[in-house]
């Protein structure tokens, strides 16, 4: 499997800013001297009051991370006012509409007036430092002035997805009781419209019977479609910006003071808010955009997320626009108005740098070559991919074809918590092995543990832990640090365990081959099957569910849902709809099932515990090898399963 090797390009190797030689003395250095290392990259970002004190983190007891804590900053100034001088008049954001004839371009400049006046509507509404802002966005320059204008005023933002449901939305509310909230009357994807407006409207009323009222909300207008109003707590967006000043100083912020929070699933309850603070984070963040797609200025630069993930967060506003890039923002889709869109896009506006995951990849790549031919695609120059593992079957297309095999890809490993990338290949430096995320990024020391934690050696697959902090690390769970520790630092005591399990090679390239816990991936969302489990058993004909993900040719893995229901009741097709369409508006389209199987029994353990892994090995079809099926309460249960699975090859 790890056969095939593509050495470092030449071209790649000349251009770039760290060849191999430096990464190894570089890494060497930062594992050696954390202190000094990252006392020296700190400055890469400029602070009011510079920090004294660079390290000062412990995996141990209470955990504590702090990164340069008695320096003081602002991460909206670092984005845009110490540009200015330089590149006021730089594009800032090229932002491509859902729409191929809809796009604007974003100077720095503007950014400053843009973010200035949002800043001083927020300020005037009541918004403090430390408050919560929910962002319910479209992807629109607006939601990138959303964010920024919360750092500057020192307010927390927490970004909840277009696509998830008013249930959804008003549980992440709740969870940071926020009171201030920033939507647009409705979204644009691929041509269809999200109620973005009216899915606020009901998760407020959701919000306020849980405890949390909304006082305002800042409505952008993108469609122009009719929203209900209510003149209480309903704002304009754009009447109140034009009314603003384009001048509003930024907050002196302490390094540790938060800067977001972003819910994302985990194995057990209800989706946890991962806090990342402000230094840390930026050096981070702006480190690795540099250094992982050997970023220079004047770059075009296009990382296809949603700021409602993660990597919109890190690699389309923060980190790019710390480092001064032009960063382009996508409101649409891949497969619209046709699957080259993505490739007319680069075209249009000669992206250098691309950066997607892998479940786009293997889209566009079932749709054919022709559509990426018909484009030039001359201007690409580093190719990235991000969020899920990648085959490489994908690998290969998305290197000969996208690529023209003159651009190298960075596979990188990262997650929410670890607020920038982790584990790849750097341009110039890396040689690449399709499917591996390869090597760990400066400061980050991979370790892979078996099951009871014993360090593993060598050549050899285990769980990956990570046994030193790195400034961009998340800091705690908002609201409830006991189970910060408890998922993250108590199943391999003093390590970060990222839940993941990992293969090391001769190479000592790190191959992720996926989570070992009870998330899937869908598509590159996460999710926690629990939360899917949950939505299933809130419906009145449910008794008991169980849900399992399953290899999926283009979302990487499928959700299938095994299915008790309550004495009495019949599960038919029409069922199955109505249990689909209830999970959608639970969750969110996202959680979409894609098998449904009814069961009148669930394989258990005689202590009750469901037995996921005879699951999910007949999700997979592949009933030959179950394994151990002694020590189930009713082993009969399981000819059931097996009779009625529904993914029969
Ligand atoms: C950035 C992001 C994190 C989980 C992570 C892992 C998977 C992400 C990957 C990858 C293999 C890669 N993952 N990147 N697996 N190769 N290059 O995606 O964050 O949404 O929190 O997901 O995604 O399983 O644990 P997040």
């Amino acid at each position: 499997m790890s056969g095939e090797v593509y050495r470092v390009l030449p071209a790649a190797k000349k251009r770039a800013k760290i060849d191999d030689e430096k990464y190894l003395k570089w890494y060497k250095q930062s594992v050696k001297d954390p202190e000094k290392f990252w006392g020296k990259h700190g400055k890469r970002i400029d602070w009011f009051k510079p920090y004294t004190k660079v390290k000062n983190t412990s995996f141990e007891g209470d955990v504590s991370i702090k990164w340069f804590e008695d320096g003081v900053t602002n991460v909206a100034y670092n984005c845009i006012d110490r540009h200015l001088k330089k590149r006021g008049d730089q594009v800032a954001i090229i932002w491509e509409g859902d729409n191929p004839y809809d796009d604007k371009k974003i100077t720095y400049n503007e950014l400053y007036d843009q973010v200035c006046r949002l800043a001083n509507v927020m300020k005037k509404n009541g918004v403090k430092k430390g408050d919560r802002v929910t962002i319910y966005m479209p992807m629109i320059p607006e939601a990138a002035y959303a964010m920024l204008a919360c750092a500057r005023i020192g307010a927390v933002h927490s970004i909840v997805f277009g696509g998830f449901s008013p249930e959804a939305l008003a549980g992440r509310i709740v969870g940071c009781e926020s009171t201030f909230l920033i939507t647009a009357d409705e979204g644009l994807r691929g041509g269809k419209t999200i109620p973005l407006k009216a899915n606020a409207d009901k998760a407020i009323e959701i919000a306020s019977k849980g405890g949390v009222d909304v006082k305002s909300t800042l409505v952008v207008r993108r469609t122009a479609a009719k929203v209900d109003w209510n003149e209480e707590r309903d704002i304009w967006y754009h009447d109140a910006v034009a009314a603003a000043r384009g001048e509003c100083a930024p907050a002196k912020m302490k390094a540790e003071d938060p800067l977001f929070i972003l819910y994302t699933s985990g194995s057990t309850g209800q989706p946890k808010g991962v806090l990342h603070t402000t230094g840390g984070y930026l050096v981070y963040a702006s480190m690795t955009h540099e250094y992982v797609f050997d970023y220079h200025d004047g770059d075009i630069y296009w990382c296809t997320a949603d700021v409602g993930w993660v990597t919109g967060h890190s690699y389309i506003i923060y980190g790019p626009l710390a480092n001064g890039a032009t960063t382009l923002m996508f409101e649409g889709v891949p497969n619209y108005p046709s699957p080259s869109r993505f490739w007319d896009v680069c075209d249009k506006h000669n992206v250098n740098i691309f950066y997607t995951a892998p479940t786009a990849i293997r889209a566009l790549m079932g749709a054919g070559d022709d559509h990426v031919k018909k484009a030039s695609l001359k201007s690409l120059r580093t190719l990235g991919s991000v969020g899920e593992p990648i085959n490489p079957e994908a690998w290969e297309w998305y290197y000969n074809t996208v690529g023209n095999k003159k651009s190298p890809i960075v596979d990188t490993w990262w997650q929410t918590e670890t607020g920038g990338i982790l584990i790849t290949p750097l341009p110039g430096a890396t040689d690449l092995k399709p499917g591996s995320a390869t090597r760990p990024f400066f400061g980050v020391q991979p370790q892979l543990v078996d099951n009871e934690g014993e360090v593993l050696e060598g050549a050899v697959e285990g769980n990956l832990c990570i046994v030193n902090s790195w400034p961009g690390q998340m800091r705690t769970v908002y609201g409830d640090h006991e189970r910060f520790i408890q998922t993250y630092f108590s199943t391999y005591k003093g390590k970060y365990f990222t839940g993941d399990g990992c293969r090391r090679d001769e190479d000592g390239y790190y191959w992720i081959t996926g989570r070992v816990d009870d998330v899937i991936n869908v598509s590159g969302h996460r999710m926690g099957t629990a939360e899917v489990e949950s939505a299933l058993v809130a419906h009145g004909k449910v008794s008991e569910a169980a849900v399992v993900g399953y290899p999926h040719d283009v979302k990487g893995q499928g959700i299938y849902c095994y299915v008790t229901l309550m004495e009495g009741e019949e599960g038919d097709d029409a069922l199955r709809k109505e249990l689909v369409a209830h999970v959608r508006s639970d969750i969110g389209p996202i959680a979409s099932p894609d098998k449904i199987q009814f069961a009148p029994g669930l394989p258990k353990t005689r202590s009750g515990k469901i037995m996921r892994r005879i699951l999910r090995k007949i999700a997979e079809d592949d009933f030959g090898s179950l394994g151990d099926t002694s020590t189930l309460a009713d082993p009969a249960v399981v000819d059931d399963l097996i009779e009625n699975r529904q993914n029969k090859k």
